[in-house]
């Protein structure tokens, strides 16, 4: 028996060939802002960079640290043509004073508001700290403008296996509608391939272009010229 058909996205994306684009301190350092782009956010130390990098198979594309509130830029990495993962600020370090916090809080903002691109967020949440401050005010901000959010319960080696799954079954009985949630572990591997398949699908759903592209190729020997005007934009 033959294995499940792979998505056009998966074929003609591999996602360990991401690599770094630039940090931007603000909306207007960002790389153009076409195609589709994912935002991984979180509070500081969530996982947020070791996410990344297990997700993209390359061990040092996002940085990592021990110590929270490092990274402190937002920082682009491209998929593909158009396809990018971006690495927010981490929220939420004490250490920090007012006036740093305050602008990171600006340039998360800004980012959020203003990035026609972006398709979808991936919230991570330490599964031993579920649902702080922060994460139930990104989950408000994603489901009062319609964007999709799915959440990662991350360092889920922290806890066994039976603890793991009533986090997220009561994880999923509080969140509204449409988000959706997952465990992950970049230590013991969970969940990769279920983050990889999400990821693929909000991209895919933002760049038609390149899913008919992909299968115009599939199906004809002729080149696919017409589809080269980029990707479709959607409102709003
Ligand atoms: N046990 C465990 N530790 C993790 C996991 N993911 C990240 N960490 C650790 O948590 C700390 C913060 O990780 P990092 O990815 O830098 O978090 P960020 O601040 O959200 O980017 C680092 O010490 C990581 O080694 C995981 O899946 N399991
Ligand atoms: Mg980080």
């Amino acid at each position: 028996m033959t294995g499940p058909c792979p998505s056009p996205f998966e074929v003609s994306v591999n996602f360990q060939q991401t690599h770094f684009i630039k940090s931007a301190a603000r909306l207007s350092d960002c790389p153009p802002d076409t195609g589709a782009e994912i935002a991984f956010c979180g509070r500081s130390n969530a996982g947020k960079s070791s996410a990344i990098n297990e997700i993209t198979s390359q061990r040092k594309l996002a940085r990592t640290s021990k110590t929270p509130g490092r990274t402190q830029l937002i920082n682009f990495f491209a998929l593909a043509a158009d396809a990018r993962l971006v690495d927010l600020p981490g929220y939420g370090f004490a250490r920090v004073p007012d006036k740093v916090k305050d602008d990171w809080h600006r340039n998360l903002d800004s980012y959020l508001r203003g990035r026609d691109s972006l398709v979808g967020l991936v919230l991570l949440v330490d599964i031993r700290h579920p649902l702080k401050a922060f994460d139930e005010m990104m989950i408000r901000w994603c489901t009062d403008r319609q964007m999709p959010l799915h959440i990662l319960l991350t360092k889920a080696d922290k806890l066994s296996n039976g603890a793991r799954q009533s986090v997220l079954l009561k994880l999923r009985r509080q969140l509204p509608a449409g988000v959706t949630s997952q465990l992950f572990s970049a230590l013991i591997h969970i969940g990769i391939e279920e983050a990889r398949e999400v990821l693929t699908a909000r991209l895919l759903a933002r760049l038609p272009a390149l899913d008919q592209g992909f299968q115009d190729q599939m199906e004809s020997e002729e080149p696919v010229g017409q589809h080269e005007a980029g990707p479709v934009k959607h409102g709003p």
